[in-house]
């Protein structure tokens, strides 16, 4: 199937070019109905839940209604294109073109009265979440953390019954304790976000913020509500200008919004749909019984290396992750992480060989600029997923878990010398940066893994492997 097109829309031109904008006149089918409701509108989205219902073979009946999280802005520029975007597929040598027609609504997530009347629909069958990791509010111990500033505040506005929750997951609860009073029956939540068991996250955290604000609605949620676990992936960088240039040189229109992405995707699912799902499989999305040994291959060796470069290229002064897969330090760095990995990955139906050879080409791919500073946020967070375990079943095999740790250790490096450090723990990294020697060491691994920097032998290792790729530019 092509999927270049070169259709000049009708209708108005784009102010400041003579090209028409991408509108409804090339929407590639009749408009679905809503039945999912996305919480994330972000690129990530766009290329990977939206292609893949855009490409189900029931796609006529499942229209996304997609809602952004902080800023209205990418709501508002999606709405003027009748929902509709160019998915930039960019391989080695080319790119293609694809229109997406699978959202059919994109909302300003602040519009949760919208929201709460959309989940409580009847046709709603399902909701899909990309709100990142940080968002489940999870301390180190892997619970919902109810004293964190932003759910506090979302629990006193809940139990005011006022209907403007800030964040995800209080407007997540908002909107299905509308729907358990509309009585408008079961449905699935899918979280696709990067976190192992992320099914069982979502769960935890939705049911934990509901039962402080209502047991009845976290007893209704426990009974009616799925939550489905996925492995989700495609390598999808913020989109540019130049991509925006692209688009119009290839397709003759101007879309404010496209997408970016390497032709790689996968999807992974495990759960139940109580209320039915689209044929997700046609796209190519496998559903499994056991989803731990592909979401552990996929957060280990992928987003893994990912952190991993993103630390050490960083402070080695690259920019992107095929500008530090080049420089051997690095390299050498992530298949080391790999063959500790490896060791903890079982069977070989996971073809892991496989795997990182391919995980080598998609990284190598030159013209996707992937910003190792995007990759580097909420490092805290996504550590928990990529590094600690890795480590953590090194040692309880008697192993050091070297290359694992050296990836917390470049972090840290990182910590202390990023202009521009972003994450939920920033306050906390920056007052353990403050410390010296093995108490800063302990003090920021702690951040990351209580049980591990208890262990004074991983604290001494990593403080060993801090420096590997450089001092940090400024001290703290
Ligand atoms: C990346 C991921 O930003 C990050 O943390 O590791 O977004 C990664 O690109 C995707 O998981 C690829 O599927």
């Amino acid at each position: 199937m092509t999927t270049t097109r070169h259709a000049r829309p009708s209708g108005p031109a784009d102010a400041g070019t003579d090209l028409p904008r991408l509108n409804r006149s090339l929407r590639p089918s009749a408009k679905a109905p809503v039945r999912i409701v996305h919480l994330g509108l972000g690129a990530f989205h766009r290329s990977h839940q939206a292609w893949y219902t855009h490409r189900a073979g029931d796609a006529a009946e499942w229209g996304i209604a997609s809602f952004t999280g902080r800023r209205p802005d990418a709501a508002l520029a999606l709405a003027e294109q009748d929902g509709l975007f160019t998915l930039v597929e960019r391989g080695d040598t080319a790119d293609s073109f694809e229109v997406i027609g699978s959202i059919v609504t994109a909302v300003d997530g602040a519009d949760v009265a919208r929201l709460a009347e959309l989940v409580s629909a009847p046709a709603t069958a399902i909701i899909t979440l990309t709100i990142t990791e940080a968002a489940y509010g999870l301390g180190a111990d892997g619970q919902l953390d109810l004293r964190a500033p932003d759910v506090e505040a979302d629990l006193a506005v809940l139990a005011r019954g006022a209907g403007n929750p800030a964040t995800p997951l209080g407007r997540l609860v908002f909107a299905l304790a509308r729907r358990r009073t509309a009585g408008a029956g079961p449905l699935a939540v899918v979280c696709c976000d990067n976190l192992a068991s992320n099914g069982t996250v979502a769960r935890r955290a939705v049911t934990g913020l509901a039962a402080a604000w209502d047991a009845g609605l976290a007893a209704w949620i426990e009974a009616n509500v799925s939550f489905v676990s996925t492995s989700v992936d495609r390598i999808t960088p913020r989109t540019t200008e130049a991509d925006v240039a692209a688009v119009e040189a290839g397709c003759g229109y101007r879309d404010s919004s496209p997408v970016v992405a390497e032709p790689f995707k996968n999807w992974v699912l495990s759960g139940d749909f109580p209320a039915g799902r689209p044929h997700w499989q046609d796209a190519g999305a496998v559903f499994v019984d056991d989803i731990e040994p592909y979401e552990n291959r996929k957060l280990w060796l992928l987003n893994g290396a990912h952190s991993l470069l993103a630390y050490a290229g960083q402070l080695r002064g690259h920019t992107t992750v095929a500008e530090a897969l080049q420089d051997q330090s690095c390299r050498q760095a992530v298949e080391r992480f790999w063959d500790e990995a490896e060791t903890n990955l079982p069977g070989a139906d996971l073809q892991i060989p496989a795997y990182r050879a391919a995980l080598l080409e998609r990284f190598g791919n030159a013209r996707i600029a992937h910003h190792l500073a995007q990759i580097a946020m909420d490092g805290s967070t996504k550590l928990r997923m990529r590094a600690v375990p890795v480590l953590r079943a090194e040692r309880a095999q008697g192993r050091s878990g070297a290359a694992a740790a050296l990836m917390i250790a470049a972090w840290m490096d990182f910590s202390a010398s990023a202009a521009n450090f972003h994450d939920p723990l920033a306050a906390e990294v920056a007052a353990a940066n403050a410390l010296d020697g093995a108490e800063r060491t302990r003090g920021l691994l702690t951040l990351v893994s209580p049980d591990l920097a208890a262990d004074g032998g991983v604290v001494q290792l990593i403080e060993g492997l801090c420096g590997t790729f450089g001092e940090p530019a400024v001290s703290p």
